[in-house]
């Protein structure tokens, strides 16, 4: 109960121009989101949401967050708004730990926040979806504003944000899908109404975590923008917000006098493409709504048997074939072979760990065949879910050769040779929402000779 009082008392006393104390509770967990319809990906979230809630104060305020850890694995947050040190007390929040954090806003603008477990676990989470914006008005109005005398039509806040299928993926910086607030062509779906001549207050994070954005509007030219939201960054007159990750812009806008659609998009074409465009739809009649926020839309309880896709960065996904990798029959992987009169050693077929997840994360392979696990991940410091260690371990075995391999740090190795067949699915025991599965075929062809 006392939360609930902080929580309005922060709302309450948000009287402008006057520091105030802000109350917020953010929830650590894992997560299912509809990023596209019938498309859904398991991940990390803050609150059920990704982009989580968003966090909005005013320079000088006294900001209190609250961080509850309610995942299996462990969490954490770090808050670009907080000019001080945050993982002393935000890091490393074990499952089910509570920890409270309080700091100044001292500088106005955009910025990010995003898990922060420690070491590798900070790159893993937050590529799973765990980050948000926290907004902190300046004290100083911005330019447009000032001259217009008045606040913004519409406060219109976008987060754009990049999902992967596989660690791999996230290594080279292949997304699968760029999405605006969470969801692929979220506002191509729902366009953003708004009238001509609005005065429009673009508040834009990008928070990668790989891509760079150019964020432009189809149609118009941004009268004033503010690297990073302070008011004190001025540019005029540009066609682009260019951000890197975590890089965010303050844009201010009058909608022209022409009717119609004006699309918001990054023109990093290749990106937007996969989804990171949407659509103001400027009518003389259009429904007000004061703002847009740089949400996700709530998480869902269970995979419905309609979906299209699951997409899974750690894990598997569904169709599991999309990541599945055949080895034919090969007598050059199983036996050794000569070059003149040097003789070749077998070659072994590699599953990487990387990134959080094994790849490739479905491997069918001819019996005979030789797997060697190898750790691409770098960061093999601390441990559990900081670490970038990681080992293979079977928790549901068909067949007669369940395995374990030692714990691997970067670059190391471990061979297993298949005699027979057989289907193994397996876990990392640090990591445990890793899963891959291993299946040893018998070719029908030596089937029907051995009968
Ligand atoms: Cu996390």
């Amino acid at each position: 109960m006392r939360k609930v009082l902080g929580v309005l008392a922060g709302l309450v006393l948000g009287v402008p121009g006057v520091a105030a104390e802000r109350h917020f509770a953010l929830e650590a967990r894992s997560s299912i989101f509809e990023v596209d319809q019938g498309v859904y990906l398991r991940g990390f979230s803050f609150n059920d949401m990704s982009p989580g809630p968003m966090l909005v104060v005013e320079e000088g305020d006294t900001v209190h967050i609250t961080l509850r850890n309610l995942d299996n694995v462990t969490h954490g947050l770090s808050i670009h708004a907080a000019n001080t040190q945050t993982s002393r007390f935000l890091g490393n929040v074990q499952p089910g730990e509570t920890r409270e954090f309080s700091f100044t806003a001292d500088f106005p603008g955009v910025f990010m926040y995003h898990c922060a477990p420690g070491g590798h676990g900070i790159m893993a989470h937050t590529m799973g979806g765990q980050f948000g914006m926290i907004v902190v008005e300046p004290k100083e109005k911005y330019r447009m504003e000032r001259e217009l005398g008045r606040g913004p039509d519409l406060k219109l806040y976008i987060i754009q944000s990049e999902a992967y299928a596989s660690g791999r993926d996230f290594y080279d910086g292949k997304a699968l899908y760029v999405m605006f607030n969470g969801r692929n062509f979220r506002y191509v779906d729902e366009p953003i109404p708004v009238r001509p001549g609005d005065y429009l207050r673009i508040y834009f994070l990008n928070v990668g975590p790989n891509l760079t954005s150019t964020f432009h509007v189809v149609g118009g030219v941004f009268e004033y923008m503010y690297y990073q939201g302070n008011p004190k960054n001025l540019v005029v007159g540009a066609q682009t917000a260019l951000a890197g990750p975590s890089d965010s812009w303050v844009i201010e806008w009058r909608v022209p006098p022409v009717e119609g659609d004006y699309a918001l998009v990054t023109h990093v074409f290749g990106t937007a493409i996969k989804g990171a465009l949407g659509i103001l739809r400027a009518k003389k009649d259009a429904p007000r709504i004061p703002e847009v926020r740089a949400e996700g839309v709530p998480g869902v309880k269970e995979i419905p048997a309609s979906a299209k896709r699951v997409v899974d960065p750690y894990g598997l996904a569904s169709p599991s074939h999309e990541h599945t990798v055949r080895v034919p029959l090969d007598p050059a992987l199983a036996q050794p072979v000569a070059v003149g009169a040097k003789a070749l050693e077998p070659l072994p077929v590699t599953v990487q760990m990387v990134g959080n997840s094994f790849y490739p994360k479905v491997l069918e392979i001819p019996v005979g065949t030789t797997v060697e696990f190898v750790n691409e991940d770098v960061f093999d410091l601390l441990e559990g879910e900081r670490t970038g260690r990681h080992d293979a371990v079977v928790i549901e075995v068909q067949g007669p050769e369940p395995f374990v391999t030692p714990k691997l740090g970067h670059a190391e190795r471990y061979r297993i040779t298949f005699t027979k067949p057989g289907e193994y699915v397996y876990i990392c025991s640090i990591h445990p929402y890793m899963k891959g599965i291993i299946r040893v075929y018998e070719p029908l062809s030596q089937r029907a000779d051995s009968q």
